[in-house]
Protein backbone atom coordinates (compact mmCIF):
# COMPACT_ATOMS: atom_id res chain seq x y z
CA UNK A 1 0.00 0.00 0.00
CA UNK A 2 1.41 3.34 -0.95
CA UNK A 3 0.53 5.89 1.79
CA UNK A 4 0.32 9.45 0.28
CA UNK A 5 2.62 11.88 2.68
CA UNK A 6 -0.01 14.45 4.62
CA UNK A 7 0.15 18.23 3.91
CA UNK A 8 -0.29 20.41 6.93
CA UNK A 9 -0.87 24.16 7.49
CA UNK A 10 0.75 25.93 10.71
CA UNK A 11 -0.72 29.28 11.95
CA UNK A 12 2.39 30.97 14.32
CA UNK A 13 4.60 28.89 12.38
CA UNK A 14 7.43 31.83 13.50
CA UNK A 15 6.32 31.08 17.11
CA UNK A 16 7.75 28.73 19.30
CA UNK A 17 5.39 26.41 19.05
CA UNK A 18 5.07 26.77 15.29
CA UNK A 19 8.98 26.20 14.75
CA UNK A 20 9.04 23.12 16.91
CA UNK A 21 6.05 21.47 15.10
CA UNK A 22 6.78 21.93 11.87
CA UNK A 23 10.55 20.39 12.59
CA UNK A 24 8.82 17.68 14.11
CA UNK A 25 6.07 16.98 10.96
CA UNK A 26 8.76 17.45 8.49
CA UNK A 27 10.35 14.40 10.04
CA UNK A 28 7.40 12.56 9.95
CA UNK A 29 7.46 13.28 6.12
CA UNK A 30 4.96 16.12 6.25
CA UNK A 31 4.60 18.85 3.72
CA UNK A 32 4.45 21.86 6.13
CA UNK A 33 2.55 25.31 5.06
CA UNK A 34 3.66 27.99 7.30
CA UNK A 35 1.69 30.93 7.73
CA UNK A 36 4.11 34.28 8.86
CA UNK A 37 3.34 38.02 9.39
CA UNK A 38 4.38 40.92 7.19
CA UNK A 39 7.20 42.59 9.02
CA UNK A 40 9.47 45.85 8.71
CA UNK A 41 12.08 43.19 9.27
CA UNK A 42 13.07 39.44 9.02
CA UNK A 43 10.59 37.32 11.62
CA UNK A 44 11.51 33.88 10.68
CA UNK A 45 14.52 33.06 13.38
CA UNK A 46 12.84 30.20 14.93
CA UNK A 47 12.30 28.69 11.47
CA UNK A 48 15.17 29.70 9.31
CA UNK A 49 17.37 26.30 9.88
CA UNK A 50 14.29 24.43 8.33
CA UNK A 51 13.80 27.11 5.43
CA UNK A 52 13.83 25.63 1.89
CA UNK A 53 14.45 27.68 -0.89
CA UNK A 54 11.39 27.53 -2.84
CA UNK A 55 13.16 26.94 -6.02
CA UNK A 56 14.26 23.99 -4.85
CA UNK A 57 12.51 20.76 -6.64
CA UNK A 58 10.05 19.22 -3.90
CA UNK A 59 10.53 21.48 -1.36
CA UNK A 60 8.78 20.55 1.75
CA UNK A 61 8.65 23.89 3.69
CA UNK A 62 6.70 26.66 2.65
CA UNK A 63 5.94 29.76 4.23
CA UNK A 64 2.90 32.16 3.33
CA UNK A 65 2.27 35.59 4.22
CA UNK A 66 -0.79 36.03 5.72
CA UNK A 67 -2.81 37.45 9.05
CA UNK A 68 -5.53 36.36 11.24
CA UNK A 69 -7.53 39.05 10.99
CA UNK A 70 -7.56 38.82 7.05
CA UNK A 71 -10.46 36.56 5.46
CA UNK A 72 -9.63 36.43 1.88
CA UNK A 73 -6.33 35.81 2.88
CA UNK A 74 -6.92 32.62 5.23
CA UNK A 75 -9.13 31.21 2.44
CA UNK A 76 -7.16 31.60 0.09
CA UNK A 77 -4.15 29.73 1.64
CA UNK A 78 -6.20 27.23 2.68
CA UNK A 79 -7.98 26.69 -0.72
CA UNK A 80 -4.29 26.37 -2.65
CA UNK A 81 -2.60 23.89 -0.11
CA UNK A 82 -5.82 21.77 0.83
CA UNK A 83 -4.63 20.74 4.33
CA UNK A 84 -4.58 17.41 5.62
CA UNK A 85 -4.27 19.40 9.00
CA UNK A 86 -4.49 22.79 10.02
CA UNK A 87 -2.79 23.54 13.41
CA UNK A 88 -4.02 27.12 14.40
CA UNK A 89 -1.41 28.09 16.71
CA UNK A 90 -1.45 32.03 15.86
CA UNK A 91 -2.24 34.26 18.32
CA UNK A 92 -1.36 37.66 20.19
CA UNK A 93 -0.24 35.10 22.89
CA UNK A 94 1.15 37.73 25.56
CA UNK A 95 -1.62 37.87 28.50
CA UNK A 96 -0.32 41.02 29.98
CA UNK A 97 -0.31 42.70 26.11
CA UNK A 98 -3.98 41.24 26.30
CA UNK A 99 -4.87 44.28 28.71
CA UNK A 100 -3.34 46.96 26.67
CA UNK A 101 -4.52 45.59 23.14
CA UNK A 102 -8.11 43.72 24.02
CA UNK A 103 -9.70 44.29 21.14
CA UNK A 104 -7.09 43.37 18.68
CA UNK A 105 -6.28 40.40 20.99
CA UNK A 106 -10.18 39.20 20.62
CA UNK A 107 -10.27 39.50 16.72
CA UNK A 108 -7.32 37.27 16.10
CA UNK A 109 -7.16 35.14 19.10
CA UNK A 110 -10.78 34.78 19.04
CA UNK A 111 -12.42 35.57 15.74
CA UNK A 112 -9.32 34.20 13.76
CA UNK A 113 -10.53 30.76 14.90
CA UNK A 114 -13.45 31.42 13.39
CA UNK A 115 -12.06 32.79 10.62
CA UNK A 116 -10.31 29.70 9.97
CA UNK A 117 -13.50 27.16 10.74
CA UNK A 118 -15.56 29.17 8.21
CA UNK A 119 -12.95 28.47 5.75
CA UNK A 120 -12.79 25.12 5.71
CA UNK A 121 -16.68 25.25 5.67
CA UNK A 122 -16.90 27.57 2.65
CA UNK A 123 -13.96 25.24 1.13
CA UNK A 124 -15.83 22.08 1.61
CA UNK A 125 -13.10 20.48 3.65
CA UNK A 126 -15.06 19.67 6.58
CA UNK A 127 -14.52 15.96 6.05
CA UNK A 128 -10.85 16.37 4.55
CA UNK A 129 -9.42 18.66 6.72
CA UNK A 130 -8.61 17.90 10.31
CA UNK A 131 -8.26 21.37 13.06
CA UNK A 132 -6.41 21.93 16.07
CA UNK A 133 -7.14 24.68 18.30
CA UNK A 134 -4.26 25.96 20.54
CA UNK A 135 -6.51 26.77 23.55
CA UNK A 136 -4.54 27.41 27.34
CA UNK A 137 -4.68 26.57 30.87
CA UNK A 138 -5.51 30.37 31.34
CA UNK A 139 -8.94 29.57 30.70
CA UNK A 140 -9.33 28.51 34.31
CA UNK A 141 -7.99 31.20 35.48
CA UNK A 142 -9.62 32.03 38.85
CA UNK A 143 -9.48 28.22 39.52
CA UNK A 144 -12.67 26.18 40.48
CA UNK A 145 -11.12 23.38 41.29
CA UNK A 146 -7.43 21.83 41.70
CA UNK A 147 -5.88 20.06 39.66
CA UNK A 148 -7.63 21.25 36.89
CA UNK A 149 -8.94 18.48 34.21
CA UNK A 150 -11.07 18.47 30.72
CA UNK A 151 -14.14 18.68 32.91
CA UNK A 152 -13.24 21.58 35.09
CA UNK A 153 -15.27 24.74 34.95
CA UNK A 154 -13.14 28.00 32.98
CA UNK A 155 -12.89 31.69 34.48
CA UNK A 156 -11.04 33.35 32.41
CA UNK A 157 -9.25 36.28 33.92
CA UNK A 158 -7.89 38.40 30.79
CA UNK A 159 -8.72 39.59 28.02
CA UNK A 160 -6.49 37.11 26.62
CA UNK A 161 -8.56 33.90 28.62
CA UNK A 162 -11.85 35.60 27.17
CA UNK A 163 -10.91 35.47 23.67
CA UNK A 164 -9.63 31.91 23.90
CA UNK A 165 -12.56 31.34 25.73
CA UNK A 166 -14.68 32.04 22.23
CA UNK A 167 -12.61 30.26 20.07
CA UNK A 168 -12.51 26.98 22.20
CA UNK A 169 -16.10 26.96 22.27
CA UNK A 170 -16.61 27.70 18.26
CA UNK A 171 -14.00 24.79 18.19
CA UNK A 172 -16.27 22.76 20.09
CA UNK A 173 -19.44 23.81 18.18
CA UNK A 174 -17.95 23.21 14.78
CA UNK A 175 -17.49 19.75 15.34
CA UNK A 176 -20.87 19.46 17.05
CA UNK A 177 -22.44 21.37 14.19
CA UNK A 178 -20.78 20.24 11.32
CA UNK A 179 -19.25 17.02 12.07
CA UNK A 180 -15.76 18.54 11.53
CA UNK A 181 -12.47 16.78 13.08
CA UNK A 182 -12.13 19.85 15.49
CA UNK A 183 -10.34 19.96 18.57
CA UNK A 184 -8.61 21.62 21.93
CA UNK A 185 -5.59 21.46 23.70
CA UNK A 186 -6.21 22.66 26.67
CA UNK A 187 -2.28 23.36 26.94
CA UNK A 188 -0.64 24.62 30.18
CA UNK A 189 2.85 26.74 30.24
CA UNK A 190 5.44 25.49 28.14
CA UNK A 191 8.86 26.95 27.41
CA UNK A 192 12.04 26.36 25.84
CA UNK A 193 15.30 28.02 24.83
CA UNK A 194 13.15 29.31 22.01
CA UNK A 195 10.22 31.25 24.26
CA UNK A 196 9.70 35.11 23.64
CA UNK A 197 11.55 36.99 25.23
CA UNK A 198 9.35 38.42 27.59
CA UNK A 199 7.70 35.59 28.99
CA UNK A 200 8.29 34.81 32.60
CA UNK A 201 10.88 32.00 32.35
CA UNK A 202 12.94 33.02 29.26
CA UNK A 203 13.14 36.70 31.22
CA UNK A 204 14.72 35.30 33.94
CA UNK A 205 17.21 32.47 31.94
CA UNK A 206 17.89 35.98 30.16
CA UNK A 207 18.18 38.51 32.64
CA UNK A 208 20.51 36.59 35.06
CA UNK A 209 22.70 35.44 32.22
CA UNK A 210 23.28 38.84 31.33
CA UNK A 211 24.06 40.01 34.90
CA UNK A 212 26.56 37.19 35.26
CA UNK A 213 28.14 38.25 32.57
CA UNK A 214 28.22 41.77 33.77
CA UNK A 215 25.72 43.25 31.11
CA UNK A 216 23.05 44.09 33.25
CA UNK A 217 22.42 44.95 36.66
CA UNK A 218 19.18 44.23 37.82
CA UNK A 219 15.90 41.87 36.91
CA UNK A 220 12.68 43.53 37.77
CA UNK A 221 9.96 41.34 38.26
CA UNK A 222 6.26 41.00 38.71
CA UNK A 223 4.00 38.65 40.61
CA UNK A 224 7.16 35.81 41.88
CA UNK A 225 4.22 33.87 43.90
CA UNK A 226 1.89 32.84 41.02
CA UNK A 227 1.83 29.09 40.62
CA UNK A 228 2.26 27.36 37.06
CA UNK A 229 2.70 23.65 35.74
CA UNK A 230 5.71 24.34 33.22
CA UNK A 231 6.78 21.53 30.55
CA UNK A 232 9.11 21.53 27.57
CA UNK A 233 7.59 22.91 24.23
CA UNK A 234 9.37 20.01 22.56
CA UNK A 235 7.26 17.61 24.32
CA UNK A 236 3.66 19.64 24.12
CA UNK A 237 3.93 19.86 19.90
CA UNK A 238 4.11 16.21 20.22
CA UNK A 239 1.08 15.96 21.67
CA UNK A 240 -0.31 18.54 19.41
CA UNK A 241 -0.01 15.84 16.62
CA UNK A 242 -1.36 12.87 18.78
CA UNK A 243 -4.53 14.85 18.99
CA UNK A 244 -5.18 14.65 15.30
CA UNK A 245 -4.11 10.96 14.60
CA UNK A 246 -7.33 9.60 16.92
CA UNK A 247 -10.28 8.23 15.60
CA UNK A 248 -12.76 10.52 16.91
CA UNK A 249 -11.62 14.56 17.94
CA UNK A 250 -11.46 15.39 21.69
CA UNK A 251 -10.37 17.75 23.79
CA UNK A 252 -7.43 17.03 26.23
CA UNK A 253 -5.13 18.75 29.08
CA UNK A 254 -2.19 18.65 28.49
CA UNK A 255 0.24 19.04 31.73
CA UNK A 256 2.84 17.84 34.23
CA UNK A 257 1.01 17.48 37.33
CA UNK A 258 3.81 19.58 39.06
CA UNK A 259 3.43 23.19 40.45
CA UNK A 260 6.11 25.46 41.19
CA UNK A 261 6.47 29.25 41.70
CA UNK A 262 8.46 31.92 39.68
CA UNK A 263 10.17 32.55 43.04
CA UNK A 264 11.18 28.67 42.84
CA UNK A 265 12.35 29.30 38.64
CA UNK A 266 14.98 32.41 39.65
CA UNK A 267 16.22 30.51 42.32
CA UNK A 268 17.17 27.34 40.25
CA UNK A 269 18.40 29.74 37.43
CA UNK A 270 20.47 31.84 39.44
CA UNK A 271 21.85 28.67 41.36
CA UNK A 272 22.38 27.12 37.53
CA UNK A 273 24.43 30.61 36.81
CA UNK A 274 26.46 30.18 40.88
CA UNK A 275 25.11 33.23 41.42
CA UNK A 276 22.30 31.50 45.18
CA UNK A 277 20.29 34.22 46.10
CA UNK A 278 19.06 35.51 49.70
CA UNK A 279 16.06 37.29 50.04
CA UNK A 280 15.09 39.96 52.13
CA UNK A 281 11.58 42.34 52.71
CA UNK A 282 8.50 41.47 51.91
CA UNK A 283 5.84 42.02 49.26
CA UNK A 284 6.86 45.53 46.88
CA UNK A 285 10.29 45.63 49.10
CA UNK A 286 11.36 41.99 48.50
CA UNK A 287 14.87 41.84 46.83
CA UNK A 288 17.35 39.04 45.69
CA UNK A 289 21.06 39.60 46.41
CA UNK A 290 23.91 37.34 45.21
CA UNK A 291 27.22 38.60 47.05
CA UNK A 292 25.21 41.52 48.59
CA UNK A 293 24.37 43.09 45.74
CA UNK A 294 20.67 43.63 44.55
CA UNK A 295 20.16 41.95 41.55
CA UNK A 296 15.90 41.07 41.99
CA UNK A 297 13.43 43.61 42.55
CA UNK A 298 9.89 43.94 42.35
CA UNK A 299 8.36 46.32 40.13
CA UNK A 300 4.74 46.51 40.11
CA UNK A 301 4.23 47.66 36.68
CA UNK A 302 4.46 44.10 36.41
CA UNK A 303 1.85 43.24 37.87
CA UNK A 304 -1.51 42.74 36.20
CA UNK A 305 -5.00 44.28 36.87
CA UNK A 306 -6.50 40.45 37.02
CA UNK A 307 -3.97 38.08 38.05
CA UNK A 308 -3.57 34.51 37.65
CA UNK A 309 -2.15 33.01 40.74
CA UNK A 310 -2.25 29.24 40.63
CA UNK A 311 -2.71 26.64 37.62
CA UNK A 312 -1.63 22.52 38.19
CA UNK A 313 -3.27 20.24 35.73
CA UNK A 314 -4.38 16.59 35.81
CA UNK A 315 -2.95 15.09 32.35
CA UNK A 316 -4.44 11.71 33.29
CA UNK A 317 -6.56 11.44 30.01
CA UNK A 318 -4.03 12.13 27.48
CA UNK A 319 -1.85 10.26 29.02
CA UNK A 320 -4.62 7.18 28.88
CA UNK A 321 -5.83 7.44 25.34
CA UNK A 322 -3.43 9.55 23.81
CA UNK A 323 -0.20 7.45 25.46
CA UNK A 324 1.46 10.75 25.84
CA UNK A 325 4.39 11.03 28.91
CA UNK A 326 6.37 14.41 29.07
CA UNK A 327 10.17 13.15 28.58
CA UNK A 328 11.26 16.86 29.85
CA UNK A 329 11.54 18.09 33.56
CA UNK A 330 10.70 21.49 34.51
CA UNK A 331 14.66 21.38 36.28
CA UNK A 332 15.97 19.88 32.98
CA UNK A 333 14.57 22.71 30.44
CA UNK A 334 15.43 25.17 33.03
CA UNK A 335 19.30 23.88 32.91
CA UNK A 336 18.73 23.96 29.17
CA UNK A 337 17.19 27.71 28.57
CA UNK A 338 20.17 29.00 31.30
CA UNK A 339 23.08 27.12 29.20
CA UNK A 340 21.37 28.70 25.99
CA UNK A 341 21.14 32.46 27.37
CA UNK A 342 24.43 32.05 28.60
CA UNK A 343 25.99 31.38 25.79
CA UNK A 344 24.74 34.39 24.59
CA UNK A 345 25.49 36.49 26.99
CA UNK A 346 29.07 35.46 26.90
CA UNK A 347 29.25 36.36 23.42
CA UNK A 348 28.04 39.63 24.03
CA UNK A 349 30.29 40.12 27.12
CA UNK A 350 32.96 39.31 24.27
CA UNK A 351 31.80 41.53 21.65
CA UNK A 352 31.74 44.59 24.43
CA UNK A 353 35.27 43.62 25.74
CA UNK A 354 36.81 44.28 22.92
CA UNK A 355 35.15 47.55 21.88
CA UNK A 356 32.05 46.66 19.89
CA UNK A 357 28.34 48.21 21.24
CA UNK A 358 26.16 45.94 22.64
CA UNK A 359 22.69 46.68 22.41
CA UNK A 360 20.81 44.08 24.72
CA UNK A 361 16.53 44.27 23.64
CA UNK A 362 15.33 44.98 26.69
CA UNK A 363 12.73 42.30 27.97
CA UNK A 364 9.61 44.32 29.28
P1 LIG B 1 4.27 32.67 20.38
O1 LIG B 1 3.88 34.01 20.91
O2 LIG B 1 5.70 32.23 20.46
O3 LIG B 1 3.86 32.58 18.83
C1 LIG B 1 2.67 33.16 18.35
C2 LIG B 1 2.68 33.07 16.85
O4 LIG B 1 1.47 33.70 16.36
C3 LIG B 1 3.84 33.80 16.17
O5 LIG B 1 4.24 33.09 15.02
C4 LIG B 1 3.20 35.12 15.75
O6 LIG B 1 3.84 35.75 14.66
C5 LIG B 1 1.82 34.62 15.34
N1 LIG B 1 0.84 35.69 15.26
C6 LIG B 1 0.62 36.71 16.12
N2 LIG B 1 -0.36 37.50 15.69
C7 LIG B 1 -0.77 36.98 14.52
C8 LIG B 1 -1.75 37.37 13.56
N3 LIG B 1 -2.48 38.48 13.70
N4 LIG B 1 -1.91 36.60 12.45
C9 LIG B 1 -1.17 35.50 12.26
N5 LIG B 1 -0.21 35.08 13.13
C10 LIG B 1 -0.03 35.82 14.24
O7 LIG B 1 3.31 31.60 21.08
P2 LIG B 1 3.60 30.07 21.45
O8 LIG B 1 4.29 29.42 20.34
O9 LIG B 1 4.15 30.02 22.83
O10 LIG B 1 2.10 29.52 21.57
C11 LIG B 1 1.42 28.97 20.43
C12 LIG B 1 -0.08 29.03 20.67
O11 LIG B 1 -0.41 28.29 21.82
C13 LIG B 1 -0.64 30.43 20.91
O12 LIG B 1 -1.93 30.46 20.33
C14 LIG B 1 -0.75 30.53 22.42
O13 LIG B 1 -1.76 31.43 22.77
C15 LIG B 1 -1.09 29.10 22.77
N6 LIG B 1 -0.66 28.62 24.06
C16 LIG B 1 0.65 28.73 24.43
C17 LIG B 1 1.09 28.20 25.61
C18 LIG B 1 2.51 28.31 26.07
O14 LIG B 1 2.76 28.10 27.26
N7 LIG B 1 3.46 28.58 25.19
C19 LIG B 1 0.14 27.47 26.51
C20 LIG B 1 -1.20 27.40 26.01
C21 LIG B 1 -1.57 27.94 24.83
P3 LIG B 1 5.16 36.68 14.87
O15 LIG B 1 6.31 35.73 15.00
O16 LIG B 1 5.18 37.49 13.64
O17 LIG B 1 4.91 37.48 16.11
P1 LIG C 1 1.24 33.31 31.35
O1 LIG C 1 2.83 33.35 31.19
O2 LIG C 1 0.67 34.62 31.67
O3 LIG C 1 0.97 32.18 32.30
O4 LIG C 1 0.79 32.94 29.86
P2 LIG C 1 3.94 34.37 31.68
O5 LIG C 1 5.22 33.66 31.57
O6 LIG C 1 3.81 35.70 31.00
O7 LIG C 1 3.55 34.61 33.23
C1 LIG C 1 3.53 33.56 34.17
C2 LIG C 1 3.33 34.13 35.56
O8 LIG C 1 4.50 34.86 35.94
C3 LIG C 1 4.10 36.08 36.53
N1 LIG C 1 5.16 37.08 36.41
C4 LIG C 1 5.60 37.64 35.27
N2 LIG C 1 5.26 37.40 33.99
C5 LIG C 1 5.93 38.11 33.03
N3 LIG C 1 5.64 37.86 31.74
N4 LIG C 1 6.89 39.03 33.33
C6 LIG C 1 7.25 39.31 34.62
O9 LIG C 1 8.10 40.15 34.87
C7 LIG C 1 6.58 38.57 35.64
N5 LIG C 1 6.70 38.53 37.00
C8 LIG C 1 5.85 37.63 37.45
C9 LIG C 1 2.83 36.46 35.79
O10 LIG C 1 2.09 37.45 36.51
C10 LIG C 1 2.14 35.10 35.69
O11 LIG C 1 1.43 34.82 36.85
C11 LIG C 1 1.51 31.99 29.10
C12 LIG C 1 1.34 32.36 27.61
O12 LIG C 1 2.19 31.53 26.84
C13 LIG C 1 -0.08 32.16 27.17
O13 LIG C 1 -0.17 32.34 25.75
C14 LIG C 1 -0.53 30.73 27.52
O14 LIG C 1 -1.88 30.56 27.15
C15 LIG C 1 -0.34 30.49 29.01
O15 LIG C 1 1.03 30.68 29.33
C16 LIG C 1 -0.71 29.06 29.39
Amino acid sequence: MIITPKTALITGVTGQDGSYLAEFLLEKGYTVHGIKRRASSFNTDRVDHIYQDPHVENARFKLHYGDLSDTSNLVRIIQQTQPDEIYNLGAQSHVAVSFESPEYTADVDGMGTLRILEAIRILGLEKKTRFYQASTSELYGLVQETPQKETTPFYPRSPYAVAKLYAYWITVNYREAYGMYACNGILFNHESPRRGETFVTRKITRGLANISQGLEDCLYMGNIDALRDWGHAKDYVRMQWLMLQQDQPEDFVIATGVQYSVRQFIEWTAAELGMPLRWEGQGVNEVGYWNGKPIVKIDPRYFRPAEVETLLGDPTNAKQKLGWVPEITVQQMCREMVAHDLAQAKQHAFLKQNGHEVLLNKAD
